[in-house]
């Protein structure tokens, strides 16, 4: 059975649901200019200029919480909502709000942006609903992107001036923090593939450097949490690392061990083996970089995989728990850096590659096969690897394609049968689970596809201007399996 205080959430992303992308003075962002880019990266030509309308329709969004019945919920914060250039020497100055606070006869000051957010906070505070916040996802502004973004060693600092205004702003009443989502994504996805923003391809360069500074860059912003904000707020503060579970193709082949044993430090292990384990990348991640270095005859000074300075504030320990993010597995087997290739990529250092178990159906986007005994390997993996953390799952989902089907009976079994594992995990294997937030609340923004993938367990009308949402099935299905824990759950006993 599930803990009496399991976090049954759901969660989504500032740019994927808010719109409102220029609206009360809002700074652009990196999605901003990558979506009005031409050609533009995005299928369809779509953008999130409107998305679900959040910015206009929260309250709606919080009658979809309410009416699912969870306990927390998870939203971002857009960086340029609340500092339009990025910095703190501009808090949307010119979309100011004045707001009379009767209790000390004060007529205060705050940015539109501070308005939105402390609406969104307080309306679920006030249905009982806990705010899990992210600081960012996906979404640099882009007035820092010009300024070489995650690239420069300047963005750590940036982001910590950000991570402590909102600390301040929004911490009395925020006790679960996020700092970035799927640094991965954002440094492969945004700087290697290009197909994210910032839409930049240095294959095997600058996707490292990304995600080095991302680390420093959650890194001080933890440190500045544990020294300024823990005593008075409370809170915790961690990182969402998505991952795949990954096993090799061939149980017997000591190859595919190793090439899984690569697959799995290149994804998890590149951001939780810094801040769970060493400090530093994992050593099997550092040694496939460097010998692809050799190998092309590039050199190794400086590596591309950058070394942390012995003089900023360790990552090690910067996380309070482990936040993952789960949708599905692979089977892994070498492939990529076997010597033919000649480019240098992180698909060559990884020289491994995952293929889908034939009896995993896949039915929405192609990358995702339904595989829920993943989740469970990999909590049983985490708990193992990274010390038995408390573990949130802070994102999983499964997503509808072509035409919409309301009884989306698919996603209704994936869900039920990856809360079984999570279970499982929890009362067979012994991983302290202490959450689980399904993607999404609402269809929305899915940044390359467009509109044309739904993860939403509301419907987004998208055609209608009042985007109207309506309860997918699965939306149903999920409030019964809340309702149920909830009401089985025993209190806390009070003495
Ligand atoms: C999450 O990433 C994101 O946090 C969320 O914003 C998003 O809406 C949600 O997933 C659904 O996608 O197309 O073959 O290159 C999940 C991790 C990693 C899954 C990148 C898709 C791309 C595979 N994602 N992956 S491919």
């Amino acid at each position: 059975m599930f803990p009496h205080d399991f976090a049954w959430g759901a969660a989504t992303a500032a740019y994927q649901v808010e719109g409102g992308w220029d609206a009360d003075h809002k700074g652009e962002s990196i999605w901003d200019a990558f979506c009005h880019r031409e050609p533009s990266g995005v299928l369809g030509g779509h953008s999130g200029d409107v998305a679900c309308d959040s910015y206009r329709l929260w309250e709606q969004d919080l009658r979809c919480v309410r009416d699912l019945g969870l306990t927390h919920y998870r939203l971002s914060l857009s960086w340029s909502r609340l500092l339009p250039h990025g910095t703190t020497d501009h808090v949307n100055q010119t979309g100011l709000w004045y707001y009379y606070t009767p209790h000390n006869n004060v007529l205060r000051l705050c940015s539109t942006g501070v308005r939105y957010y402390n609406q969104v906070i307080n309306g679920l505070i006030a249905c009982n609903v806990a705010p899990m916040v992210t600081l960012y996802h996906f979404d640099l502004p882009q007035a820092l992107q010009e300024r070489g973004g995650w690239q420069s060693p300047h963005v750590a600092t940036l982001f910590d001036a950000y991570a402590r205004f909102c600390f301040q702003t929004f911490g009395d009443r925020v006790k679960l923090w996020i700092t970035i989502n799927e640094p991965y994504v954002c440094a492969k996805l945004g700087h290697e593939d290009a197909v994210h923003a910032p839409g930049i391809r240095q294959p095997g360069v600058a996707a490292y450097l990304a995600g080095h500074n991302m680390l420093r860059a959650h890194a001080a912003a933890w440190h500045s949490y544990d020294a300024i904000y823990r005593s008075k707020q409370g809170g915790l503060v961690s990182m969402a690392i998505n991952s795949d579970w990954a096993e090799p193709l061939d149980p017997e082949s000591t190859e595919d061990a190793a090439a899984t044993e690569r697959y799995l430090a290149f994804t998890l292990g590149w951001f939780a083996w810094p801040v769970f384990v060493t400090g530093d990348y994992p050593e099997v991640m550092r040694a496939a970089v460097d010998r692809q270095s050799e190998r092309l005859g590039r050199g190794n000074s400086p590596p591309r995989l950058p070394r942390f300075s012995k003089d900023e504030p360790g990552i090690l320990g910067t996380a309070d728990f482990f936040a993952l993010n789960y949708y599905t597995s692979r089977k892994v087997r070498p492939g990529g850096g076997r010597g033919g290739e000649t480019l240098l990529g992180m698909k060559t250092d990884l020289d491994a590659e995952g293929v889908v178990d034939p009896s995993w159906p896949v039915c929405g986007v192609p990358w995702l096969a339904v595989a829920p005994y993943g989740l469970r390997k990999l909590l049983k993996y985490i708990k193992a690897t990274f010390n038995h953390p408390a573990v949130y799952v802070t994102e999983n989902g499964f997503a509808q394609m072509g035409p919409v089907l309301m009884d989306d009976i698919q996603r209704c079994g994936y869900y039920q049968d990856t809360i079984v594992e999570v279970a499982k995990a929890i009362e067979e294997d012994g991983v302290n689970v202490r959450g689980y937030f399904a993607w999404s609340l609402l269809d929305n923004f899915e940044w390359s596809d467009g509109y044309s993938v739904r993860f939403g367990l509301f419907h987004v009308d998208f055609s209608a201007g009042e985007r109207t949402r309506t309860m997918y099935r699965s939306g149903r299905e999920y409030a019964q399996i809340i309702s149920k824990h909830r009401s089985r759950a025993q209190p806390e006993n009070p003495s």
